[in-house]
């Protein structure tokens, strides 16, 4: 990462490194995507929830954003997607980023846009703030707990649509006011990346206000994103499964304890689904176990 890239990651909250992949990787991993795409509609994927595969007009759309995917299929096909989890492009700069020890935390996962596919609301804002995945700087050094890396397999020109993001706004101290996370006379401050097939995008996820703009061109988007976090960091991924007490631990250490006592033996993990219980002291000096009814709220704020 050299003083340029450096001041304007840190300035902005993303960075567009062009040309990484020559034209020859770029139609390698192509026709990957091609012989994966036709794999999944041959196995009937076909689900319109966001975050799962998605089938749009005979094309894959979005695929499942919690499980490696790409680091699933069999070789040779997920070869390209396995060279670039640790391309030197992408070490170099990673290392700055979020911590030399940083690491995958879920992905990668494929957008795959066809004219006509709806945005995806801007989130990330640090409404409300999440310290795993925030950015901060201390020392001379910034940090940022959740980085991801978006390849580009097909050109994103202006107006075409896809990366949409509000530049500097891992730094705001405002909340995003709730028009402007729908793109309801947001022209003044959110804007589209202009990509090209071969380039590497990398945002602060979670940190910096993102989401998509709705596709528009005649071709198909293609970005496969590769969720890292710090050493640190847990998001969900293969986390989210070996959260719970009796796996994090083990049951003979979980069996007979109180549900107040299990609530603080979850492993590490954020993107939870109700699931994980909080503590609350009563007036009476009980510690009781909260049953957690909107997961933000484990985020809240140390104080309610
Ligand atoms: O690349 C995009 O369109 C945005 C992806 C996004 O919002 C996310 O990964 O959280």
């Amino acid at each position: 990462m050299d003083e340029r890239e450096r001041y304007f990651w840190d300035l902005t909250g993303y960075l567009v490194v062009r040309d990484v992949l020559t034209k020859d990787e770029v139609q390698e991993a192509n026709e990957a995507i091609d012989d994966y795409s036709k794999q999944l509609l041959r196995e009937g994927m076909d689900n319109s929830d966001r975050g799962k595969r998605k089938v749009f007009g005979g094309k894959v759309v979005r695929t499942d954003n919690a499980y490696p995917e790409f680091l699933r299929i069999p070789e040779p096909l997920s070869t390209p997607f396995r060279k670039m989890l640790v391309h030197p492009a992408i070490v170099t700069r990673l290392r700055e980023m979020c911590g030399k020890g940083f690491r995958l935390d879920h992905g990668p996962e494929l957008i795959a846009h066809t004219r006509g596919v709806e945005g995806l609301r801007l989130h990330g804002s640090g409404n409300r703030h999440k310290p795993y995945v925030a950015y901060h700087h201390q020392g001379g050094d910034s940090f940022c707990g959740g980085v991801t890396v978006s390849w580009q397999f097909a050109i994103a020109g202006q107006g075409d649509g896809g990366f949409a993001y509000v530049s500097g706004s891992h730094k705001s101290k405002f909340h995003m006011p709730d028009d402007l996370k729908y793109f309801r006379d947001h022209k003044f401050a959110v804007r589209q990346a202009e990509v090209r097939a071969g380039d590497v995008l990398f945002f602060m996820d979670g940190a910096q206000t993102h989401g998509t703009f709705p596709w528009k061109a005649a071709h198909q988007r293609r970005s496969v994103l590769y969720k890292y976090t710090s050493r640190a960091s847990s998001r969900s991924g293969i986390a989210e499964n070996l959260a719970p007490p009796e796996t994090y631990w083990d049951e003979t250490v979980t069996e007979g304890m109180t549900d107040a006592q299990k609530a603080v033996m979850w492993g590490p993990y954020s993107n939870f689904h109700e699931e994980l219980p909080y503590l609350d002291v009563q007036e009476n000096g009980a510690v009781e176990s909260v049953e957690c009814t909107d997961p933000r709220d484990i985020w809240s704020d140390n104080r309610g």
